[in-house]
């Protein structure tokens, strides 16, 4: 049975996964897992690309040591993020990472002089103030060299793919999320990027989920010494490819795309790009086939893997299933934080800013770990009965459950509590969402699988999806209602 490679790079930490169809059923095996930290110096914070690079082909080496020869791969990683390619085509610099301080009020000043409704009415995309158009503004106001000296620009996945082919594109999902590109138009926005003083002849071909865009290249076969392998688009943007692995049955579902971030929204055909849309700041990012995200990024996980990383940095170190034990224990609703307020989006000590949080909210702050962990958790959930609230909304569709997919699904205290407060069905899995959409989007391309419906009851069929009943229903109606009242949520 031939298998195929994913990589699947998510913000702290990558996997290299082996996939086969055998039978209509999806078998995978993980062959390499690898950390990704960020690195710190001085007051930048830059991905450490070359590692990544370098663990990308540690996973070529564990596919031939295991004996295999897989007859294509395809990378996604998290979104916005970038580099520089200069005249002599090697790397200039080092990608910043997306919650680098360099952008602080950067996407403020770009609205003010562009107009939300000439940014949104452009591109559909959310206002996040790390989307790509402000970091490359922020690189303007500074005078970066990158914008002289660069002469091509390629997102993080197209970027490793460059290292591993030679060769350069752009892939649409991906696209879509730098706030630079006009879905209606179905390309690049040459007067955005006008408007931000950045060159179009940096930005090159587009290409569709499920291209094939070169293959590994000679220096590198040679390096590891194994054969030459097609390399293909997938969804790049990591969500896109979580979202192709939803084992929807029905069209219009719901889903929450649960890992450092919460990405909760609907598939739509078109993008929603009227008022309402700008005003909820909805996203419309690009999918496979054509469809778009109708989607809203909830903080999510991050601001508990902060926190667990500010208690290991003062030497009491906690597992996630100890610090999930310690909240189930915890009193129930003691304090709320709204999780998406800008004060929680940087690196930092989390546990005193949900401090401050309930101090300026006149909350008593959570005492303990398992108090502070039971107040990110329940806010999240919270959180997320809002956000499917405003999807339906949006949509005009009504849902009967959410389907949650990603690593965050492994909580299932997280799972059973969402499903709580929406008071309906959570249906959870696959835990490895994005893989497993960049696998089947390669088999889409190869003929393997119809489209991405057979490819969604494929993975329904292949891998257990867990069903939470909502339980405890006043008692969330309750904390919901003190929740959007403290967090100001109309
Ligand atoms: C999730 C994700 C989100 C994007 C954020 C930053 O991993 O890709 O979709 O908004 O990371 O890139």
């Amino acid at each position: 049975m031939p298998s195929i490679l994913a990589y699947d790079l998510g913000a702290s930490s990558g996997r290299a996964l082996l996939g086969r169809l055998n039978n209509r059923t999806i078998e995978v095996e993980e062959i390499h897992r690898f950390g990704n930290d960020p690195v710190a110096i001085g007051d930048r914070l830059q991905w450490d690309i070359l590692r990544l690079y370098h663990d990308i082909k540690q996973g070529l080496l564990k596919a031939k040591h295991a004996g295999e020869t897989p007859s294509s791969l395809a990378i996604d990683s998290w979104a916005v993020d970038f580099g520089f390619i200069g005249r002599n085509g090697e790397l200039l610099g080092n990608p910043y990472h997306y919650r680098d301080r360099h952008t602080d009020g950067v996407m403020e000043r770009t609205m003010a002089r562009l107009t939300p409704e000439r940014i949104f009415g452009r591109t559909g995309i959310q206002f996040l103030p790390f989307n790509t158009i402000y970091q490359l503004a922020a690189l303007k106001e500074a005078d970066s060299p990158l914008l002289e000296q660069g002469r091509h620009f390629l997102m993080i996945p197209d970027l490793l793919r460059y290292f591993l082919t030679g060769e350069m594109f752009g892939e649409f999902s991906n696209a879509s999320t730098t706030q630079l590109y006009n879905p209606i138009l179905g390309g690049w926005d040459a007067d955005l990027l006008g408007d931000i003083g950045v060159s179009p002849a940096l930005f090159g071909t587009v290409v569709q989920p499920g291209t094939r865009v070169g293959q590994t290249r000679a220096s590198l076969t040679e390096e590891l010494g194994i054969g030459t392998i097609p390399v293909y688009a997938v969804a790049e943007h990591d969500t896109g490819a979580a979202v192709a692995a939803v084992p929807a049955l029905e069209r219009d579902f719901a889903y929450l795309s649960c890992g450092t971030w919460s990405l909760m929204g609907t598939e739509v055909d078109r993008p929603v790009m009227g008022e309402l849309a700008q005003e909820l700041n909805f996203t419309n990012e690009g999918g496979v086939n054509g469809t778009f995200r109708l989607l809203k990024n909830i903080m999510g996980l991050w601001i508990l893997q902060e926190t667990r990383r500010t208690w290991e940095n003062a030497g009491m170190s906690y597992g996630f299933p100890e610090l999930v034990a310690l909240a189930e224990q915890a009193p129930a609703f003691g304090s709320f934080i709204d999780p998406d307020d800008p004060m929680f989006l940087h690196p930092g000590d989390m546990p005193s800013r949900i401090a401050s949080y309930c101090a300026n909210s006149g909350q008593r702050a959570p005492q303990t770990p398992g108090e502070t962990v039971r107040c990110i958790l329940e806010s999240l959930a919270l959180k997320y009965r809002y956000v499917l609230e405003l999807t339906e909304r949006l949509s005009g569709k009504s849902f009967s459950g959410l389907h949650m997919v990603g690593g965050g699904i492994q909580n299932a205290l997280l799972c059973q509590w969402s499903a709580n407060a929406i008071g309906k069905p959570v249906w959870a899995g696959p835990v490895e969402g994005s893989a497993l959409g960049n696998l089947v989007v390669q088999w889409i391309a190869q003929g393997e699988l119809k489209d991405i419906w057979e490819a969604r009851r494929v993975i329904r069929e292949s891998f257990p999806v867990t069903e939470y009943e909502p339980r405890d229903g006043a008692a969330w109606e309750a904390a919901y209602g003190k929740f959007r009242a403290l967090a100001g949520l109309s």
